[in-house]
């Protein structure tokens, strides 16, 4: 159990991991090293000394190379989706515009975790910009809707970059960043922010930022943790923390983004996967995966005692590791 927080904490320490001058998902020939010493007898956990790896072929990298070319896309977009050198650019910033990304095969890792680099900016003054960002994972791809440029009842996982407040009455505080878990029952209520749909939330102020803006989502053994980096500190910050979560494998990766009478520039600079490495008990790896039907079950009490729960920040120097001795 100790171990487990451990693993958390560490793995959540490393976004810097992804930063250019890094050679590859570690941080280097350190870590099995101090892997061992902090964990001390909980290896079991970690299967081969590293708890993270890059899954290039459900990440989105610069330069854009696999997305959309005939021969072997990785990635595949519609709409107003437009690629340049630089960024992923799923809508520019003008009215009634729709468009996603999607990855282009399915993911069969039970554990992982998706860092997305992304960017909402455009020239409207506060609440006259919109509509937002919406990430994926989704048992469907690739169809355009009316829940942020893709398809309403929706089978999986959506987390929403909502920056404009149509419910006139919220007192939420926008832009408001919330979780959607959906069997294809439900259905998205845009006139009120998905409010009698969203299973957490927080607010979080990335529009117009003049630094990168980072968000992490993952997805391990049930629990599905949200955390922001968008104050240029290199740390992240908790946004949302549930548990009870239960996913398929073999959904998609996507990202998708709406304007209306209201607009923003909304991309996406990269979006990375990484496999954590995570034991399941051979009643776990029985069961067929693909099987499982979206749901949350807010009655199952959390796995890991508060302690040992993330901290809400977790500052490592830039450029360096938080595992580095
Ligand atoms: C789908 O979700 C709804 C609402 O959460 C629930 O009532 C229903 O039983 C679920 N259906 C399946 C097949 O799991
Ligand atoms: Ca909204």
């Amino acid at each position: 159990m100790a171990a487990e927080g451990w693993v958390w904490c560490w793995g959540w320490g490393r976004r810097c991991l992804g930063r250019p001058g890094l050679l590859g998902p570690g941080p280097g020939p350190t870590t099995p090293l101090f892997l061992l010493l902090l964990l001390g007898s909980v290896t079991a956990d970690i299967t081969d000394g590293n708890s993270e790896h890059l899954k290039r072929e459900h990440s989105l990298i610069k330069p854009y190379q696999g997305v959309g070319s005939s021969s072997m896309p990785l990635w595949d977009f519609q709409g107003s989706t437009m690629l340049t050198s630089q960024y992923v650019r799923l809508t520019p910033d003008e009215r009634s515009k729709e468009g996603s990304i999607w990855n282009h095969q399915p993911c069969f890792l039970k554990d992982w975790e998706m860092h997305v680099h992304f960017k909402v900016h455009g020239t409207g003054k506060k609440n006259l910009h919109g509509d937002g960002i919406a990430l994926w994972y989704t048992r469907d791809r690739l169809v355009p809707g009316p829940v942020f440029g893709s398809k309403d009842n929706f089978h999986g996982l959506a987390i929403f970059l909502d920056t404009y407040p149509n419910d006139e009455t919220t007192e939420r505080v926008f832009p408001y960043i919330s979780v959607m878990v959906n069997n294809g029952s439900l259905s998205y209520d845009h006139s009120k922010d998905g409010r009698w749909t969203e299973l957490a939330g927080c607010t979080a102020d990335f529009r117009n930022r003049d630094h990168d803006t980072f968000l992490a989502v993952r997805y391990s053994r049930g629990r599905l943790t949200v955390m922001t980096d968008l104050e240029d500190k290199n740390e992240w910050k908790n946004c949302i923390d549930i548990t009870g979560v239960r996913l398929p494998t073999g959904y998609y990766f996507g990202a998708s983004a709406g304007t209306g009478d209201l607009s923003d520039n909304h991309d996406i600079i990269s979006m990375k996967l990484f496999q954590l490495m995570v034991e399941h008990t051979p009643d776990e790896e029985s069961i067929d995966w693909t099987k499982i039907e979206p749901s949350v079950n807010f009655l199952k009490s959390p796995k890991a005692p508060p302690f040992l729960l993330p901290q809400t920040t977790w500052t490592t120097p830039r450029g360096t590791s938080a595992a580095g001795p």
